[in-house]
């Protein structure tokens, strides 16, 4: 799967570049190409922000560098995710679902946005990762890589999938690993037992009991 970025701050980009995302690079099941937006810029000052119409405080991207870098691409048919607090918001189903694409394009506001007639003609998808303001969508496409990424056919085995967070709408059982006793604390016996049915259970009961202490609303939304 290959990511396609459009960005003011393509640097930025090198905080994803290790460990699982790292690997997945070197083994080719993904590649991150970044688009640097200014590149794109109409003037000889490399302008690419302007003064919004109707006033207002900061800055906005025009749409042309903008355009001109998703053209560049050459890929019209692919999705457009642009990353904005005013999209849907970001969750496992939708990691999953944008995983299955070959190409995705990632589109990363600044300041206080971007034309909204970019919006209009070639964004597919408006994307938020949760209910709070960052700076720019260059953290949130890198959250969106990140859990995208993983999810891409041999990137991590099946099975590690399988039991973790989200995967059957619950919060993940408690895990442990050596020594049988830190500080006072034990492992829980049934862990020790051997019996992969008694355990399988024991780890769907905690999975409930955690997720409807912490996360109740996920409880709510499997009814
Ligand atoms: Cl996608 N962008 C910005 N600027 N802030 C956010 C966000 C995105 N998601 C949550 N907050």
């Amino acid at each position: 799967m290959n990511f396609h970025v459009l960005t003011l701050f393509p640097e930025a980009f090198d905080g994803v570049k290790h460990s699982m995302i790292k690997r997945a690079m070197d083994d080719e099941k993904i590649s991150i190409n970044t688009v640097y937006i200014r590149d794109f810029a109409i003037n000889s000052r490399r302008q690419t922000d302007d003064y919004p119409y109707g006033g207002g405080a900061g800055m906005i991207i025009r749409p042309e560098p903008i355009y001109d870098a998703w053209q560049s691409l050459n890929l019209p048919k692919s999705r457009v995710v642009y990353l904005t607090p005013s999209g849907k918001v970001f969750n496992q189903a939708l990691a999953q679902e944008l995983s299955q694409e070959t190409d995705l394009i990632l589109l990363c506001g600044h300041y206080e946005g971007i034309d909204q007639r970019i919006i209009d003609e070639i964004v597919t998808d408006e994307i938020s990762i949760g209910d709070y303001v960052l700076t720019g969508g260059e953290l949130a496409a890198m959250v969106v890589i990140d859990a995208v990424a993983r999810l891409v056919q041999d990137v991590i085995k099946p099975e590690s999938l399988a039991h973790e967070s989200f995967s059957d709408g619950l919060l993940e059982y408690p895990q442990y690993t050596r020594p049988t006793e830190f500080l006072g604390r034990k492992v829980p016996e049934i862990l020790l037992s051997g019996h992969h049915g008694e355990i399988a259970k024991w780890r769907h009961e905690k999975a409930l009991e955690s997720t409807s202490r912490k996360r109740p609303d996920l409880l709510r939304e499997k009814l």
